[in-house]
């Protein structure tokens, strides 16, 4: 298998499959394409060789593309149910897919004032009404199922799933914005960020030099 990521300091879509694999202890060939602005918008610098949807992540599973998060991180449950990437519990299944379909189509306020950008801070960046809405939102579904479903475990089913994988990325943008959070919800950031996986992708987040202007909103020009 092979995942096709962006760059790891502002690619949230790429970065949900790379710590569900990684931290699932998955093997996989990355390759990394870099975002590029020089004619305008923005484009994936050598995506038409991987995927006719020229966006990133794309999983190649016997040379053949899937892409969108979502369907890769689908795929990838398929290909290993031994893992248990999803919750055993068929009421925790449930609630699981709700909750990444909701992250996947929805909080654009959040996504749009605060693009992921691991390297950087910007404490108090962002905070609009509509962003804060989408927080309370995430600290509720958080909250929810950490209470209906945590038992002993850490993560949002207990046992790290593919909802952590698809939070990740809001853990990244609260640290990054400094997002004031109650304390279960801070808590539940600091286990996520103590993942080896997430460890590994913000040190290598960290080390990228480019920049990217339309996610830098906030940046001096
Ligand atoms: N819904 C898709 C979104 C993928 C996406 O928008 N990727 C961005 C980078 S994070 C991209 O490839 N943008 C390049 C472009 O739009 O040309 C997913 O979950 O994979």
């Amino acid at each position: 298998m092979k995942l096709v990521i962006g760059n790891k300091n502002y690619s949230s879509w790429s970065m949900r499959p790379w710590v569900l694999l990684r931290q699932a202890q998955i093997a996989f060939e990355e390759v990394q394409l870099k975002f590029d602005e020089r004619d305008g918008g923005l484009r994936v610098a050598g995506i038409e060789n991987y995927s006719a949807a020229r966006k990133v992540p794309v999983l190649l599973v016997d040379g053949e593309p899937v892409w969108d998060s979502l369907a890769i991180c689908e795929t990838v449950a398929e290909m290993h149910p031994k893992k248990q990437l999803w919750p055993e519990d068929e009421v925790a299944r449930r609630v699981a897919r709700s909750i990444c379909a909701e992250m996947h189509s929805g909080f654009q306020a959040l996504r749009g004032a605060m693009p992921m950008n691991i390297r950087t801070r910007y404490p108090g960046k962002g905070l609009t009404p509509a962003s804060q809405k989408d927080i309370e939102r995430v600290v509720a579904i958080w909250t929810d199922c950490r209470s209906r479903f945590g038992g002993a475990g850490n993560f949002l089913f207990g046992r790290f799933s593919i909802a952590d994988a698809f939070y990740t990325p809001v853990v990244m943008r609260f640290h990054t914005y400094a997002v004031k959070l109650p304390p279960l919800a801070q808590a539940y950031c600091e286990v996520v960020q103590a993942l080896s996986a997430v460890k590994e992708w913000i040190e290598a987040a960290r080390r990228e030099t480019e920049f990217v202007a339309e996610d830098e909103p906030y940046a001096k020009k």
